[in-house]
């Protein structure tokens, strides 16, 4: 039997090299942010009452929004419930997919070739391998991608599109995100199959596994499986192994059949994170500063005392993440607050202001600010004792360590 392994771009830590466009990486990047702020957003109207039952994409925005970059508008999308990300890189406006969420379809998707999200599990398939049959009888340069979970491939329904699609050789790809659970049935359960990529197999078909959370090597198996449709090379099972880090739905309490362990390895691979970090690499992104210092610093302290730091990257002043300021000092119970501004009318006094605001209670010391002196900026010589250093941003942690 045919081996089925990972397919990485990217490693954990967000390096290795990409061929395809550093402009693609960046857009994808930006919507992948704009999918889990919409989540947020969305989840928080669920709460009050204003749309109906919704289900987040927290956790597989890679493969949502880097899957649908690698598609051509012509192509037609068959979307299931949860691939609002996808719909929107694929032409559908944000609000329309609230609009569906409150039950109102009027224009929806109109000029968009799309169909509407499935929430029967599997049947999409079908109808994205009869779009493929017309795209094929009709000599168009395009696909149909069917976008569903690792629960569907246990429905009668996937595999007789699998089966139709093998003998047609229609140019259709299905895209499996795999994402630990279907509800509350973990993947171990739902087949005795290593991976779900080998399923194409039995039907004749291309199967791949990509890492689901590297959005680059996503993108690069969608493009090249589009192609390979394209050039009448037959169709693709694409499984993206990724994770649900959120609920099923909104209907869904997860804390009931999993635990908190478990979201906790997987959320340290998340996709937005690790983009992040090779498109710093890549000079694309910048992060503050200060980071890279206090990054030093941390590094030292861990290796001498054994001491966890948690760096908090502000990347705007306005608005402010007041949230993750406030979390992250009700958990460690400290604050160093580091610029290279002057002490006086600093930001640093605002975001400590804020904190007192948000953890007061969690403070177990007084916060410590590591800043420029209240001198004008010096010329480039002095440059190195104006700005905080690593060995500043070590002592003041120690300050706060040392109260007790
Ligand atoms: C035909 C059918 N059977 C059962 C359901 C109920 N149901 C809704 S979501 C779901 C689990 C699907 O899991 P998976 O395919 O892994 O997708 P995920 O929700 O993880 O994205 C089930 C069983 C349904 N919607 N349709
Ligand atoms: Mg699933």
């Amino acid at each position: 039997m045919n081996q089925y392994p990972v397919v990485r771009v990217m490693d954990i830590e967000g390096t290795l090299p990409f061929s395809s466009s550093l402009e693609t990486a960046l857009h994808i990047y930006q919507d992948m942010i704009l999918l889990r702020a919409f989540d947020e957003k969305t989840l928080t109207l669920q709460r009050q009452g204003r749309v109906g039952t919704f289900a987040p994409s927290l956790g597989q925005e890679a493969a949502e929004i880097a899957s649908a970059y690698a598609l051509d508008r012509q192509d037609w999308m068959v979307p299931s419930y949860r691939d609002h990300g996808a719909l929107y890189v694929h032409g559908l406006p944000l609000d329309h997919v609230i609009l569906f969420a409150m039950g109102r379809s009027g224009s929806y998707a109109a000029g968009v070739r799309a169909l509407p999200s499935s929430i029967p599990i599997a049947t999409h398939l079908l109808h994205a391998v009869g779009l493929a049959y017309a795209l094929k009888q009709q000599a168009e340069p395009a696909i149909a991608m069917a976008y569903f979970g690792d629960g569907a491939t246990s429905e009668g329904d996937f595999h007789e599109a699998l089966n139709f699609a093998g003998v047609w050789q229609v140019p259709v790809l299905f895209f499996c995100q795999n994402n630990g659970w279907a509800i509350s049935t973990p993947v171990h359960r739902q087949t005795h199959s290593e991976t779900l990529a080998q399923k194409a197999e039995a039907y004749g078909i291309a199967g791949v596994r990509v890492d689901g959370n590297d959005a680059l090597a996503v993108y690069e198996v969608v493009r090249q499986a589009r192609e390979k449709a394209i050039q009448g090379h037959g169709p693709t099972l694409i499984e993206a192994v990724t994770y649900r880090a959120g609920p099923h739905t909104t209907a869904d309490d997860p804390t009931r059949y999993r635990t908190s362990n478990e979201v906790n390895i997987h959320t340290a691979q998340d996709p937005i994170r690790r983009l992040g970090e090779f498109l710093i690499q890549q000079g694309l992104l910048t992060e503050g500063a200060m980071v890279p210092l206090a990054r030093a610093a941390a590094t030292q302290l861990q290796q001498r005392y054994g001491w966890d730091v948690e760096i908090v990257d502000v990347r705007s002043l306005s608005p402010l993440d007041e949230e993750t300021l406030g979390q992250s000092v009700r958990k460690t119970g400290r604050a160093v607050i580091v610029h290279e501004a002057p002490l006086t009318g600093g930001f640093g006094a605002e975001i400590l202001a804020t904190v007192t605001e948000q953890a007061f209670w969690w403070l177990k010391a007084p916060i410590v600010r590591v800043t420029g002196p209240d001198v004008p900026f010096p010329p480039y010589a002095w440059e190195d004792w104006y700005v905080p250093n690593v060995s500043r941003i070590a002592h003041a942690i120690g300050q706060v360590m040392a109260e007790e």
